[in-house]
């Protein structure tokens, strides 16, 4: 509203100048739009964001030139303030993890429940499913237009010290994790002792023995080699999956053609779908080849019994029942029952 009033009180020349893009309507495409994205394109995070920024470029003959921006660079490496630089413009579009934006919307924590999610189907049944909808509702209320879901996958656990079998055996272990205060209450519970840091800032901290573990889906590990940094220990626990979403500001959007929209959405949906596909990769039911692969590079690999898992699952009760209420009871019923109603 103050915008428009100040467009309307100002020098059509003074305008121009401030505001082009309002101004001179769709025609005002920028040089390069920054696409944000944690990791590059050597891993399946990052090829995702490479496949939707080549889509869009062939699809559109050029006019809408993406460029990808790792590490989220864009926001001198701090995740977890990615979103909000989405939503004021300093970034145009991202392939964002919904751990790193959760600290701005509280119902993303909801895949960061320990344990609801219980395999690949578990995670379809939300992102593809009226959770998903519901969620993105809120994202684009919160500022930003989410287009389309991707993966990062099943965060396992892995540190330098010992096998990790029990919460018992994580006791006074310093792991890494993600600057978001759920997984500092999870990690606690557990009885580790849980530090939060930038994925920048972690790897040079795991080489040197500041911290001792970490979390992060398998197609981190191969791809950043944690095992050179020490990471000689993995229990695949299967805690919790973080989804990615293809995402655009919506000053950006809207200074599209509908046309070029259509184009950057189902782009979106289809580089979300391969890959999701590539972050899958050898790590599902018919094709266990990564798990193999990371024990020939002398990582040793815990598969623990059900009777097992379900010491973390009973450790982490309280901790879901408290964020449980935080995220929304409503939300995470609904999450629970599509869970428990999902085809596998
Ligand atoms: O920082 C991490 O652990 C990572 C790369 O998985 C995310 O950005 C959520």
């Amino acid at each position: 509203m103050k915008r428009r009033h100040f467009i309307q009180g100002t020098s059509a020349i003074g305008a121009s100048l401030a505001f082009p893009a309002i101004v001179t309507g769709q025609s005002a495409y920028k040089a390069e739009y920054k696409l944000s994205t944690v990791v590059p394109a050597s891993f399946p995070w990052g090829k995702g964001g490479e496949i939707w920024a080549n889509t869009v470029r062939e699809k559109t003959s050029g006019r809408i030139n993406i460029k990808m921006y790792p590490g989220v660079s864009l926001v001198q490496g701090d995740q977890t303030r990615e979103f909000a630089a989405i939503r004021q413009g300093v970034i145009d579009m991202a392939l964002g993890s919904t751990i790193n934006w959760s600290p701005q919307i509280r119902e993303l924590n909801l895949f960061s429940l320990p344990f609801l999610m219980p395999d690949f189907a578990g995670v379809d049944a939300l992102t593809q499913g009226e959770v998903g909808k519901r969620i993105f509702a809120t994202i684009d209320k919160a500022g930003v237009l989410p287009l389309a879901w991707g993966e990062n996958g099943f965060r396992e656990l892995t540190n330098s010290k010992r096998e990790v079998r029990s919460p018992a055996d994580m006791k006074g272990l310093k792991i890494r994790i993600v600057g978001s205060p759920l997984f500092n209450e999870t990690f606690t519970d557990l009885g580790a002792n849980p530090t939060q840091m930038s994925w920048a800032d972690a790897q040079p901290a795991f080489a040197s023995g500041a911290v001792d573990g970490q979390e992060n889906p398998m197609s981190i590990f191969t791809a950043a080699k944690l095992q050179t940094v020490g990471q000689k220990f993995c229990t695949l626990w299967g805690y919790v999956c973080d989804p990615l979403v293809f995402a655009v500001n919506k000053e950006v959007w809207n200074s599209w053609t509908p046309a070029d929209r259509e184009i950057v959405r189902a782009a979106a949906i289809e580089a979300g779908k391969e890959e999701i596909g590539i972050a899958r990769k050898g790590l599902t039911k018919t094709d266990g080849s990564t798990y193999s692969q990371v024990e020939g590079l002398g990582v040793k690999v815990t598969r623990l019994t059900p009777a097992e898992r379900e010491q973390f699952v009973v450790a982490t009760r309280r901790v879901y029942a408290r964020w449980k209420a935080q995220i929304g009871k409503d939300l995470v019923d609904l999450a629970e029952q599509s869970v428990a109603k999902r085809k596998v």
